[in-house]
């Protein structure tokens, strides 16, 4: 039992208790280990909270969300402080986000956002995820410069709120560029493995010669996809252009190669504003804003991929 726990065992409701500094115990009910983004969000949530003297319980649910349920009802049996969580789809949440309530657990989402009323979480920590697919569609919009150019798109996870939003912002960018058109669409799930396995589908049933351009809702997607690419004896980044999300150091590497074109960079330290909304209103009820958006930067060619690479290699992707 936490210190926090057993301070209030006697309280008759839930009250910030000012100044209170003792260590918290967090539980984190993530994803699983699907990308490597995620991987490298795993590393830097586990560093800010050995930082901040956090005992977090950690809980990888393997891309199951019965398994990330299980893990929070666990988490509110322990009597915890407060709940990460990174919620692999976007829907099912409200009855295991009211226990947590019921309990005076307060919860925040790390980068993804649930269908759930926002009382029954403090805050999102997320991108703006529609804003990255607009980003995606305006450089290969801006890339074509009026050549007609087929599209195949990698989606991932169904269902999940960066999947449902990045191809919303891509299409909402492509509106109005009919040369643009997306003839291929289908769920990679954000790994490695789909992205090549489906690449290879598209391949078949398009002919590498007619598809123009890839885009892909992350970069292990893309990453897949440049190695069936290069199987079909194309050259990806110059047949077939390449615009992904995340920035992990293997598409910085793949752009300075001339194998990628174009990633938009999402930070992996999601953890870092999460635990101190957290740590806040646990410390004196500071209620922060139902939206912690993180930043989105556009890497291409012109950028120094070789020492951006350098400079995240070594981050836990
Ligand atoms: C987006 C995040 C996505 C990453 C993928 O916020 O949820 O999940 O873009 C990861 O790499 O699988």
């Amino acid at each position: 039992m936490n210190i926090k726990t057993t301070l209030l065992a006697g309280a008759v409701a839930f009250a910030p208790v000012a100044g209170f500094a003792a260590d918290l115990t967090i539980g984190f009910s993530q994803i699983g280990s699907e990308s490597g983004w995620r991987a490298a969000e795993t590393t830097v949530t586990k560093q800010q909270a050995e930082e901040r003297g956090i005992d977090l319980k950690f809980a990888d649910a393997q891309q199951k969300q019965e398994n990330q349920i299980k893990a929070i009802r666990s988490f509110i049996a322990q009597g915890v402080d407060g709940i990460l969580i990174a919620p692999v789809v976007a829907t099912g949440w409200d009855e295991v986000l009211e226990e947590a309530k019921d309990a005076d657990i307060p919860v925040v989402l790390m980068d993804r956002t649930v269908d759930a009323p926002d009382d029954l979480y403090l805050t999102a920590v997320t991108s703006d995820l529609v804003h990255e697919g607009n980003v995606a569609g305006q450089w290969l919009v801006d890339e074509v410069a009026g050549a007609d150019c087929r599209v195949v798109e990698l989606q991932g996870t169904t269902g999940s709120s960066p999947a449902i939003d990045r191809k919303t912002g891509f299409e909402q960018a492509l509106e109005g560029h009919d040369n643009l058109e997306i003839v291929r669409s289908q769920t990679g799930d954000f790994t490695r493995s789909q992205g090549k396995v489906v690449m290879e589908s598209f391949l078949k049933a398009e002919g590498g010669e007619n598809i123009c351009a890839l885009y892909a809702h992350n970069d292990d997607m893309a990453v897949g996809a440049i190695q069936a690419i290069k199987e079909a004896g194309l050259k990806p980044g110059e047949d077939i252009k390449i615009v992904s999300i995340d920035a992990v150091p293997d598409a910085h590497l793949a752009i300075a190669n001339g194998e990628m074109n174009a990633t938009i960079e999402l930070t992996p330290n999601m953890a870092g504003p999460a635990l101190d909304a957290m740590e806040a209103y646990l410390a004196d009820g500071t209620m922060p804003p139902k939206w912690i958006q993180t930043e989105s930067k556009l890497y291409t060619a012109e950028d120094d991929n070789k020492a951006v690479y350098e400079m995240k290699k070594d981050l836990g992707y």
